[in-house]
């Protein structure tokens, strides 16, 4: 029992570092923790908690997992009023909000002595508005805006969120508000989104509309354990209510304070003066907001000084120190025209809805992407459709749903065909697969117009002039029928297509000339072996060195190798047994395509067969830096330390691992040593 203070004073050290990762990771996008040592440290406090749970406290990291199912939310009154915000939708409208703000101080006796009145402004983020209560520095309570007056308790649900703290973080033992209520926008982020949605079509599920539909229904969840398993995030930009204490005279301080107990703030806010600054704001904004991660649906201005907001107060329903500047939305209304079927390098036959055109946040939309035949079976899609399409960031324009209350009466139903579109070969299903695929192959002319299109591409061969067009021309004209095809090409036979001369030709033929020198990493992935990207293909080169190699891997060997798993495994197992595929490989090496041969067989290389760990803080290199250097020479270098660990690399403040390192005897060196050590390898 006298542990029992010692095991506290642990169980909080733990704590305080997973928090501060946190922190690192959610607030200051500087994670300090690789991954895997975060997640091992969790395990180590999940352990000792598991052990005694007597000593578990409500802020600890591991309770953001959820907790028993709610039969209802509670109905919570606002003890602030959760206003929305003015609208203004141009320069005009921007101009006047500025009028009329300078006209009321001017009313108020706030004379502006010329100074241009300052602003804060942020992106307007596309979700849910919340409020967080904080009393002495841990939550207590987090609601939903709800009407503004009347939201719903939803605490157990925002927990989860690892961006919301559970306790706010005071550096250096400073003291706390009494009272902290923060107002913020629960989102999920684009590429978070798509994910979902793809794992949900995959496994044939219901699937979300957009980003903000997935954060509603995530948080609606009355079993927080579902909410838990949702990429929500929280971005706070409102203080509410602080004690009296900790009051700032801007909102940008404010938003400070905010940061340094451990919230996401934006990472755009800016502060800015006058209207000529505003305008600037809004429109840097819309240059970037396809760039974003998340949605937004406009900017937010705020009077920045926090005095003035006061004096200017509310008017119905909105503060009159703040609006919000719209952007066009992302979700328009169209018909949908037709849908054709595309073939892909792989075979798969996609069907592509085309549209009425239609403006969507600033770009014209004929086309979008229906993914499969489930996909269409799900939105209950016809030809003649009424639909919802939407457009965000890079990602193709996507129908969303069909608006069934404006369907016209003659709308045909979607087949898929039976038989290519292009070639004509049989079209099937593989068991377990939501694509169909033309099984004409390279017979295909659509998959050889797409294999060489990925041959040429930037990543692979890299031929410079080679172009989609011409690909094309190529293809239909008979010139090219495989890669290899491409270097036995004449000036003649170009300079007759079209758009070309005979300068272009030549041109042409000269960076298919200096193609041929490439790397084996490029030649693998140029290959197209479906599931094989760019890593992909480099760790094959790494691993096996040598094409030949490769030619006779098993499927276990191919297992061995970093991010194959059995389904990769067997794409790339079936390609090189393919006698076709063998063919096309020697008449590709036959026209002179080489590579120098410095890869070196794993088995040679200096480190092959140890594992390394690496931990603590190192002054001339980062840890993926060293980690990638080690693995260049051989070695795996793993997360944890074990009487299997060959070698352990002390950084400064080194903690547990060293401790274990020395127990297990397993020899250690510091950060000067591994650099000599990887000098003298690559002198
Ligand atoms: O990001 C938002 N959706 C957002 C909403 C940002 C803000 O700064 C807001 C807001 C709603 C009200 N500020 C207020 C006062």
């Amino acid at each position: 029992m006298s542990q029992l203070p010692l095991l506290t004073n642990g169980l909080a050290d733990l704590r305080k570092q997973l928090n501060e990762h946190s922190y690192r990771y959610y607030v200051l996008d500087d994670p300090s923790l690789p991954d895997a040592e975060y997640d091992r440290l969790f395990r180590q406090l999940q352990a000792l908690e598991a052990k005694h749970p007597e000593l578990i406290t409500s802020d600890s990291p591991t309770q953001r997992v959820g907790s028993t199912p709610l039969s209802d939310f509670p109905s919570i009154n606002h003890q602030v009023p959760m206003l929305s915000l003015g609208n203004v939708f141009d320069a005009e409208g921007l101009q006047a909000f500025v009028k009329r703000v300078e006209k009321e101080l001017t009313d108020l006796g706030r004379a502006l002595l010329n100074e241009e009145l300052e602003f804060c402004c942020e992106p307007k983020l596309d979700g849910l508005a919340v409020s967080l209560i904080y009393q002495n520095g841990q939550l207590v309570q987090g609601v939903t805006r709800g009407d503004g007056q009347t939201g719903e308790g939803i605490t157990e649900n925002l927990k989860t969120l690892r961006s919301i703290p559970l306790s706010l973080r005071s550096a250096d033992n400073q003291s706390l508000p009494e009272l902290l209520e923060v107002r913020g926008e629960v989102y999920m982020p684009r590429a978070a989104f798509e994910a979902m949605n793809e794992q949900a079509r995959l496994a044939d599920e219901k699937t979300f509309a957009n980003p903000r539909n997935a954060a509603a229904g995530s948080l609606r969840q009355l079993d927080s354990r579902i909410t838990a398993t949702r990429p929500l995030e929280f971005t706070a930009y409102q203080v509410a209510q602080i004690s009296q204490d900790f009051a700032v005279e801007t909102h940008e301080k404010a938003m400070q304070s905010l940061k340094n107990w451990g919230f996401k703030i934006s990472p755009d806010l800016k502060v800015v003066k006058g209207y000529s600054g505003l305008q600037n704001f809004c429109d840097a904004l819309a240059a970037k907001r396809d760039q974003l991660p998340y949605d937004i649906d406009g900017a937010v201005l705020k009077i920045n000084d926090l005095r003035l907001q006061a004096e200017l107060g509310f008017r119905a329903r909105e503060p009159r120190w703040a609006t919000s500047f719209k952007y066009p939305a992302q979700e328009e209304i169209t018909r949908l025209l037709d849908v054709e079927f595309q073939v892909g390098r792989t075979g798969a036959v996609t069907p592509v809805a085309r549209l009425e055109p239609v403006q969507v946040a600033g770009v014209t939309v004929s086309n979008a992407t229906l993914h499969n035949m489930d996909e269409i079976v799900r939105l209950e899609v016809r030809i003649g459709d009424t639909v919802i399409i939407r457009r965000a960031g890079d990602v193709i324009p996507q129908i969303v749903r069909v608006v069934l209350e404006q369907r016209p009466t003659n709308t045909q139903s979607i087949i898929m065909p039976t038989s290519c579109p292009i070639c004509d070969s049989h079209v099937e299903r593989a068991e377990g697969e939501a694509a169909y695929r033309c099984t004409g192959g390279l017979y295909c002319p659509a998959q050889r117009k797409e294999a060489i299109k990925h041959f040429a591409s930037r990543k692979a061969f890299d031929i410079e002039g080679l172009g989609v067009k011409l690909i094309d021309q190529l293809v239909d004209n008979e010139l090219v029928k495989s890669p290899a095809d491409l270097y036995k090409l004449k000036v003649e036979q170009l300079a007759n297509l079209e758009r070309m001369a005979e300068k272009s030709a030549n041109n042409l033929l000269e960076a298919l000339e200096v193609s041929k020198k490439t790397t084996l990493a490029r030649f693998i992935y140029a290959l197209g072996i479906r599931e094989v990207g760019e890593a992909t293909a480099a760790n094959l080169a790494r691993y096996f060195g040598q094409l030949e190699t490769l030619k006779q891997v098993s499927v276990e060997q191919l297992l061995d190798v970093d991010d194959v798993g059995p389904i990769v495994a067997q794409h790339i197992y079936a390609f090189f047994n393919e006698p076709h595929n063998l063919t096309t490989l020697d008449d590709l090496l036959a026209q002179g395509i080489h590579w120098p041969e410095t890869q070196v067989r794993r088995e040679d290389l200096p480190l092959t067969g140890q594992t390394w760990v690496l931990t603590g803080s190192m002054q001339n290199l980062t840890r993926d830096q060293a980690k990638e250097k080690l693995e260049a020479l051989g070695a795996k270098v793993a997360g944890s330390v074990s009487k299997k660990t060959s070698q352990l690399v002390a950084g400064e403040a080194a903690g547990s691992k060293l401790t274990k390192a020395e127990s297990l005897g397993v020899p250690v060196m510091d950060e000067q040593q591994l650099l000599e050590l990887l000098a003298s390898h690559t002198g």
